[in-house]
């Protein structure tokens, strides 16, 4: 799917733009200024935001699942709200971000039609199981955190739309990596065989966390065009770092281990130095070859069937809506 997409990619034909316009919207850029909708854009621009918003929205909408599957299994009933609420959270990110795409002129329809066809991406770490209670505690606590680092900066992405967009979700993304942390907490400073549930989440989670950010900045295709558009406001490499220097002494506060022989801290440069991530595993998980990807797709796809009705009524609805709102103009006009 990897090398299919890029192919793709390679085929889209580049529009050739105006040159002073272009340069009109570069200075733009460069001085931090807004784009909005109706604002001239590079064709380019549009088709990286559109593929970058659209796998973040499919990301949110698939990210519901690891977690949904532990709603029947929540182990009180305040676990069990709390984990209600934020998938229902994840759903709304979801929403406004394919109405953020849908500014850039493409349909959901069309967005949806690409994640069930399996040509869009979503991202790599919701292709991971969740095998006990501790995962959906290291989820809120590492995915969201992971989550969290790259959308700050986000907030200040020149697209408007999406730039709004993140505001909103990174308040909500921010509740959701303390509970995670409080949850893990309460297993890490609980009965021996909890403290161990706790750690075993982080041995599997710790490194597909790290892929989350996307591949080295040497190799980052996207990288030096979306920084340039401020599109992207810090390298994947950068990201990365600042998540790890945040979240290796909060293992440490909890008593758990991050499963990394080589990691150490650097006291010249002030950061924590990691061992080699293994990105076979993260080119096998974006070719459809990771743990849940086929069970993700499939649940997705039935989710979307079974949803038909819902999308039925609610258009049949708004077009009885419109029906009443121009009989009831007519007859005020008569
Ligand atoms: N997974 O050139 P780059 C969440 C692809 S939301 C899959 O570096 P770019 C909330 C990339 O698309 C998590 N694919 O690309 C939550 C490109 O392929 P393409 C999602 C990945 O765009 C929490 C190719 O590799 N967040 O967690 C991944 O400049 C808990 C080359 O890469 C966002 O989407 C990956 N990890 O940088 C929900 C944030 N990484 O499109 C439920 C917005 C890279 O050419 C529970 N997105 N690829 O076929 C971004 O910031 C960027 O798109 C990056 C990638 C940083 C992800």
């Amino acid at each position: 799917m990897y090398a299919q997409a890029l192919d793709q990619k390679d085929k889209a034909p580049s529009r050739i733009e105006d040159p002073v316009k272009l340069a009109a919207f570069e200075a733009h850029c460069a001085a931090d200024d807004k784009i909005e909708p109706k604002d001239w854009m590079p064709e380019a621009y549009r088709r990286t935001l559109v593929r970058q918003v659209s796998q973040h929205a499919h990301s949110e909408v698939i990210g519901m699942q690891p977690e949904g599957n532990w709603v029947t299994r929540a182990p009180s009933l305040k676990r069990k709200a709390i984990l209600i609420s934020k998938i229902q959270d994840e759903a709304g990110h979801g929403l406004y971000l394919y109405s953020a795409a849908e500014t850039l002129g493409v349909s959901r329809e069309e967005l949806n039609d690409q994640l069930l066809a399996g040509k869009a991406k979503y991202s790599s770490i919701f292709n991971y199981p969740t095998l006990t209670w501790a995962d959906i505690g290291t989820i809120g606590w590492l995915v969201d955190g992971a989550a969290i680092m790259n959308q700050i900066p986000l907030c200040r992405t020149s697209f408007g739309p999406y730039s709004r967009a993140m505001i909103r979700i990174c308040k909500e993304e921010s509740f959701h990596q303390r509970q995670g942390y409080e949850a893990v907490m309460v297993l890490a400073r609980g009965t021996p065989e909890q403290k161990a549930m706790a750690q075993d989440a982080l041995n599997r989670w710790w490194w597909p966390c790290l892929m989350m950010f996307g591949p080295p900045d040497a190799v980052s295709e996207h990288s030096e065009t979306s920084m340039r558009w401020r599109i992207k406001r810090f390298s994947n490499d950068a990201l990365r770092q600042k998540f790890i220097d945040a979240t290796v002494p909060q293992a440490h506060f909890l008593g758990l281990t991050i499963p990394d022989p080589d990691l150490r801290f650097n006291e010249a440069s002030g950061h924590w130095e990691i061992g080699a991530i293994d990105w076979d595993e993260f080119k096998r998980v974006l070719a459809g070859e990771g743990p849940c990807n086929r069970q993700r797709m499939k649940v997705r796809r039935a989710a979307h069937e079974n949803g038909a009705w819902v999308r039925e009524a609610a258009l049949a609805h708004a077009e009885k809506r419109a029906r009443r709102k121009q009989a009831a103009a007519l007859q005020a006009a008569e």
